[in-house]
């Protein structure tokens, strides 16, 4: 319990944070409290990871400063809360910088002091001199940070077998489709700080079932046939939820580790809805599992050395995974080592691994319209990798603008440079457009053809739909409230004339909130765009749906128990990745 009250703490404070957010504008935030690191990334990052602090395992170090065992407990939670995400459960270094005893031990608590008071260039965050942390606070922490850092548990076949419920057997689940919905066209909402989603049907915009997930619902995927619809929370617990029935709920539950963000399902020709893979962020790991089961198959640790230095990483986390369509194969970017591993499921005893060497920390991506090229965003390296996973090569490492983000990216044709992919971009205000048709126009592809100048940085995700002329780019970070409230709509067909920007939130109509507009997702039809409009988790949220051919406002979906919407996954085009 105690695991979980740090969670809901720990959201509540970064949706605090997010509540700070004032009207300064984008480059006005660049140059405040830390330097270097926009407020908006640090927000995203500086999320507290689901890990008990009670469980990790501690070891006091002789040479470090002593800390007794209650600040100890103290520092731990402190640390797990407030600085894992961006430097490591291990302080091994992620996107921010080690901080192991070999390195701590040598600086000293005075210099430790005045790095955690006052921040660094390099994105640490003054989290003394802003009030976050007292002066006693950044003293534990200073001394602290000099031991060795606390070990979580491991989390093998046992912990998860011991966690693997089947609520449902195969043979008592429906043979055919039991209900009425069009489940095509059925939105599965991530309701983050509820531990639920909604499933919305997409014609009536009416919520049809409010199922249970894990803590902080990160991520909906879905099988190959349309069937199952698979939700991982932060927590790593994994929902097996059953379209076909009367009322649709989860059949199996499972959890993989402390602290996970992704899941996906086998789409190769012959393994339809064979196999589902979760990634985990703690126990660095994959874990391949029964398409309709959960039962956890093949356990394959991340942990190994870095791309460029190559030097050995303890704690590489799983971030996105896509399933290929081109072999039987998972393709995982590792965050940390940088490399992407093509992970051939035909045999899981034989298991072979294609590593490839892309860039430091990887985090999400999705395909280009063929489905043949995987483009993933290595986000503090500022590039794109490229991945042809028809010869599980890299094809290039592209560079683009500050802290790619593309959620899965949007794919359509230039009217001047051909088929491209685009990504915004979380650390600025542009929206790279990299070529991706190396056949028809290959001197145009894997290069940035086109930089479009968006609203502002702290961009999430970017969306069009092969039926659409529009172009959405959300700005849900961005400190200024006219952006983060609406969006970017851009016409492909006159790209050059920039963009129109929608009041999504004011069109909401909703009372107090950050009301911070994110993740556009079409229908099945490609005729309407959805967004969430998300607020605090006592406030009220809402889906703002707007008719893609004439941008006007079609829907406002507003229910009690729409809180804080955020993720929306419609069935079809999960199914199929479109984007
Ligand atoms: Fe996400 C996708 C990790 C914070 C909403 N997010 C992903 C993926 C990863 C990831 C690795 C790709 C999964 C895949 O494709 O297999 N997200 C992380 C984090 O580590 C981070 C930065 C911090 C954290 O504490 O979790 C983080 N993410 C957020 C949010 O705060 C967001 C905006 C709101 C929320 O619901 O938590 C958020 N992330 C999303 C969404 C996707 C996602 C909606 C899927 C986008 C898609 O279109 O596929």
């Amino acid at each position: 319990m105690a695991g979980l009250n740090v969670i809901k703490m720990g959201l509540v404070s970064l949706l605090a944070v997010s509540c700070l957010a004032t009207s300064s504008s984008w480059a006005k935030e660049k140059s405040s409290g830390h330097p270097g690191t926009p407020e908006a990334e640090m927000r995203y990052k500086g999320a507290p990871i689901p890990i008990d602090p009670s469980e990790a395992k501690e070891t006091l170090s002789p040479k470090a400063p002593p800390v007794s065992p209650s600040e100890f407990a103290r520092a731990k939670q402190i640390f797990f809360e407030r600085c894992a995400g961006c430097h490591g459960v291990l302080r091994k270094g992620a996107t921010g910088k080690p901080l192991t005893p070999d390195i701590t031990l040598t600086r000293g608590t005075v210099y430790l002091k005045t790095f955690i008071s006052y921040g660094s260039p390099g994105g640490m965050p003054n989290f003394g001199s802003s009030g976050t942390l007292s002066d006693a606070d950044v003293d534990l922490m200073a001394r602290y940070l000099q031991h060795e850092p606390p070990m979580p548990p491991e989390f093998g076949l046992k912990e998860m077998k011991a966690a693997w419920k089947v609520i449902v057997p195969l043979n008592k689940r429906p043979k055919k489709q039991m209900n009425n919905y069009d489940l095509e066209n059925l939105f599965s909402v991530t309701l983050r700080d509820d531990g639920k989603i909604a499933l919305i049907e997409g014609d009536s915009k009416k919520i049809v079932e409010v199922i249970n997930t894990g803590y902080a619902v990160h991520i909906s995927r879905m099988s190959e046939s349309g069937r199952y619809l698979f939700v991982i929370g932060r927590d790593a617990k994994i929902n097996l939820i059953d379209l076909w029935m009367k009322h649709p709920a989860s059949v199996a539950v499972i959890k993989v580790g402390m602290e996970a963000r992704s899941v996906e399902t086998s789409k190769f020709k012959g393994y339809e809805d064979k196999y589902a893979i979760a990634g985990t962020y703690w126990p660095p790991q994959f874990v391949i599992m029964d398409g309709d089961t959960l039962e956890p198959k093949k356990i394959v640790s991340t942990r190994g050395m870095t791309v460029d230095t190559q030097e050995y990483h303890p704690e590489p986390r799983v971030a996105a995974i896509v399933a290929s369509h081109e072999h039987p194969e998972f393709i995982i970017n590792v965050k940390e080592t940088g490399k992407i591993l093509m992970v051939n499921y035909e045999n899981l005893d034989d298991l072979k691994i294609t590593s490839i060497n892309a860039a430091r920390y990887l985090h999400d991506g999705g395909w280009d319209s063929t489905r043949r090229y995987f483009m993933s965003a290595a986000n503090k390296s500022n590039k794109i990798a490229v991945v042809d996973s028809k010869e599980d090569k890299l094809v290039k490492l592209v560079d683009v603008g500050q802290i790619p983000h593309p959620g899965r990216g949007a794919n359509f044709v230039d009217p001047k440079f051909g088929p491209v992919w685009a990504t915004s971009h979380l650390g600025d205000q542009t929206i790279s457009l990299i070529g991706t048709d190396p056949v028809k126009h290959k001197k145009n592809a894997w290069k940035v053809v086109r930089t479009l100048d968006g609203a502002g940085g702290g961009s999430l995700f970017i969306k069009t739909h092969p039926k659409s002329n529009n172009l959405w780019v959300d700005t849900t970070l961005n400190p200024d409230e006219s952006n983060s409230q609406s969006i970017a709509v851009f016409d492909l067909k006159n790209l050059d004339k920039g963009f129109v920007k929608l009041p999504i939130a004011k069109w909401a109509d909703l009372g107090e909130g950050p009301k911070r507009v994110v993740q556009p997702e079409y229908n099945k039809a490609g005729d309407e765009v959805w967004f969430s409009v998300w607020s605090g988790a006592k406030q009220e949220s809402a889906i703002v749906v707007v008719d893609d051919k004439t941008r006007k406002l079609k829907k406002v979906i507003k229910d009690k128990r729409l809180i804080t919407p955020t993720g929306k996954f419609n069935v079809y085009n999960t199914m199929h990745d479109v984007y």
